[in-house]
């Protein structure tokens, strides 16, 4: 597999907790149930998927520097750091792939503390509020900028 065929997801803090708790706003659906939807959807268009989930900031970053190597995009759920991590946004603008941000609830409509994101404006794709299915269109629409970039 070229590094041109394959996808970084990142699922950041408490997402391994999907499924367990608060189905309310984040629906049955587990972590292994996002990894395995992500997968099939990129497989559709030939790309593979390394995943990633961690509690721990370091280790996003270390598996976004990692990307560099031989991803060509990264979608990614960064959980809480979303409205907390200038260092996370800093390896997603460092690292220069394209970055598709996903929310499983819609943080436009939630607490006013959720509604910032400091990832977003490094993200080229953005898909919130549409549930775990969100991944698969977040997939299918950074496929779609990767795509336009070879092409162009
Ligand atoms: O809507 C999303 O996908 C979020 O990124 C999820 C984060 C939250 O901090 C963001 O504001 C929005 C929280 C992930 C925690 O997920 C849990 C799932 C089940 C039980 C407990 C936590």
């Amino acid at each position: 597999m070229t590094p041109s065929h394959r996808l970084l997801l990142v699922n950041g803090p408490n997402l391994n907790l999907l499924g367990t708790r608060e189905p309310e706003v984040y629906g049955h659906e587990t972590l292994e149930d996002v990894e395995r939807l992500v997968t099939a959807t990129a497989a559709q268009s030939g790309f593979e998927v390394r995943a990633v989930q961690s509690n721990h900031e370091g280790v996003l970053i270390d598996a976004i520097h990692a990307a560099r190597e031989d991803c060509t995009g990264i979608v990614i759920n960064p959980g809480g750091l979303t409205h907390t991590s200038v260092v996370l946004r800093d390896a997603l603008s460092g690292v220069a792939l394209p970055v598709a941000e996903v929310h499983i609830s819609d943080i436009s409509r939630r607490e006013p503390f959720r509604q910032h994101s400091y990832v977003a404006d490094v993200a080229l794709v953005h898909v919130m509020g549409e549930g775990v299915q969100g991944y698969a269109s977040a997939v299918e629409r950074l496929i779609d900028v990767i795509a336009g970039q070879a092409d162009g």
